[in-house]
């Protein structure tokens, strides 16, 4: 009898001391997004532009993606993408215009339904207010770069003053600083509105940038020989569709003494904007504007037309690049508050854009088109527990992928319906990963800038390309050979078997994603 009681009371003993077993740390994360980030325009990838020393820390401390890509490349339906999973015929949100239906399930309202403490700051571009965050502050619409308004979560439509990058910025750390020691973990979207057009840097980084020259991209002065109408009449030219006073910033006054506008709206839409930034501010910024209005005046009317477009380039990589260096430093500021309060740890630190973005490539700026540097977007990942530092990844990644590779990360279920595919190991190294090609599909036709609608499919080494709508041709790139994509070899005999296996890969794709048949398919 004593024997058995003392057997009992030392099982009670040893069952009280035992641990409680413990869920597997879940861990944070920081999603940080900005608008029309070139790969170019990060140092990690391209160090000829501009040096981004803490963007390339996650690549340093992380895993730089080289193949990374977007199923649609404009913003809003990019930024359904990422939140669904799914491509945009399915959650449709297929332009910028149309509302996003909020009745879609997105991955942060699954991770805050799973514990997740969740917020949104920056830009979001949707229509309608977010859904699945406990707060949130976004601009409205595409929001201004100089004292930007903010819908909020809280008070409602604010103002505020200074610059949006800086703002955007305050508010995240802010939130962190709030939330960081509480049990459940955190994810945080950091959305930057930079470096969208019209490219208005701080006066600071205007003056540093506007004293730099920059390389000129091989394909500046393309004249699209081979390809087809779609490339021809889309209208993203940086001669011929890039605004003076709106995009290059040179005073109205100037662009009329030498009446040089290409577009009457030019002197209306430089003033919207121009006139966002208070006195204090334009103070600052009068004598660069008026340093380009100068130099405007004495180099412009003897130049051609090849000299025309270098300039505008060079104007152009200016102030979008300072942009992108004001955005560089402030995530540094991020970057540091994480590391400095012990976070850095145990947070998946995602960077990315909502598409990639032309840099004069082919003379062009903007996006929209299947090609490579509008096709593809930068992304970088740093995870102390999981990602080797200084790893480097060739994987066909697409945006269609955060949403289930984020779920399965924090141990949230994925559903079934999601049609993107966890890349989780290819961040681990552990297991297979494949996708052998990316399904593509544009819709904003008639729409700005007149990029056709289109659809495709990608490999590593070719490319097929259908434009549909007013218009029914077919291009196919051979991307081993012509880096720049400015050899259409579609109907060359010597590509007939390549060509004929992509067509049936794309019909293979097509059917699997559900995509209706849109367009014209092929006879
Ligand atoms: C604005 C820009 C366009 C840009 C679209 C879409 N024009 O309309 O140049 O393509 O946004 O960009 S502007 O005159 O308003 O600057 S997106 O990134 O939001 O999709
Ligand atoms: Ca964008």
């Amino acid at each position: 009898m004593k024997n058995l009681a003392l057997l009992i009371s030392l099982t009670l003993l040893l069952s009280t001391c035992q641990p409680k077993p413990i869920e597997p740390t879940r861990p944070n994360i920081l999603f940080i997004m900005s608008d029309d980030h070139a790969y170019q325009a990060i140092s990690a990838y391209n160090d000829a532009l501009l040096p981004t020393p803490n963007i390339d820390r996650l690549a340093r401390e992380g895993m730089l993606f080289w193949n990374a890509s977007v199923t649609n490349s404009i913003c809003a339906p990019s930024r359904a993408t990422i939140l669904t999973g799914k491509h945009t015929h399915i959650h449709g949100k297929k332009d910028n215009i149309s509302p996003f239906d909020t009745s879609q399930v997105t991955f942060p309202q699954l991770l805050r339904k799973h514990g997740y403490q969740t917020a949104l700051f920056g830009k979001l571009h949707f229509g309608n207010n977010p859904k699945g965050f406990d707060d949130f502050a976004i601009l409205p619409g595409q929001g201004d770069y100089y004292n930007p308004d903010f819908i909020t979560s809280t008070e409602g439509r604010i103002h505020t003053t200074g610059y949006a990058t800086e703002i955007i910025t305050d508010m995240s750390i802010d939130w962190l600083d709030q939330h960081k020691d509480q049990d459940e973990p955190f994810m945080m979207m950091y959305f930057h509105k930079s470096p969208h057009r019209p490219w208005w840097p701080t006066a600071e980084k205007m003056a540093e940038f506007r004293k730099k020259t920059f390389p000129k991209p091989a394909t500046l002065h393309d004249d699209f020989a081979t390809r087809g109408e779609a490339a021809r009449t889309a209208e993203m030219g940086i001669l011929e569709h890039m605004l003076l006073s709106y995009d290059c910033k040179v005073l109205p006054a100037a662009v009329e003494q030498l009446d040089a506008a290409v577009d009457d709206r030019d002197t209306r839409f430089f003033e919207a904007h121009y006139n966002k930034a208070n006195d204090q501010q334009k103070a600052r910024l009068q004598p660069i504007l008026d340093s380009i209005a100068a130099e405007f005046l004495e180099q412009w009317p003897d130049m051609d037309e090849r000299e025309k477009r270098s300039w505008k380039y060079q104007r152009y990589m200016q102030d979008y690049l300072a942009c992108v260096s004001i955005m560089d430093d402030n995530i540094g500021r991020v970057l540091d508050y994480l590391e400095e309060n012990g976070l850095a740890e145990n947070t998946i630190v995602v960077y990315t854009s909502d598409q990639g973005f032309y840099l004069g490539e082919h003379g062009w700026f903007d996006k929209r088109f299947i090609y490579q540097e509008s096709f593809k977007t930068p992304l970088l990942i740093r995870w102390p527990q999981r990602i080797e530092a200084g790893a480097q990844s060739n994987a066909m990644v697409q945006n269609l992928d955060f949403a289930p590779t984020l779920l399965e990360a924090a141990g949230v279920p994925v559903p079934d319906d999601m049609q993107g595919q966890s890349f989780m190991p290819v961040l681990t190294s552990e297991g297979d990963w494949e996708r052998a090609f990316a399904y593509y599909h544009y819709y904003e036709y008639p729409g700005e800038h007149a990029v056709k609608r289109h659809y495709g499919i990608v490999s590593t080494d070719h490319k097929l390309v259908h434009f549909y709508h007013d218009i029914d041709e077919w291009e196919l790139y051979d991307l081993t050979k012509d880096k720049y994509e400015v050899n259409n070899v579609y109907g060359d005999p010597a590509y007939r078997d390549i060509q004929d296996r992509m067509h049936r890969e794309l019909e293979r794709i097509r059917k699997e994603y559900q995509v209706p048949e849109d367009g014209p398919v092929r006879e």
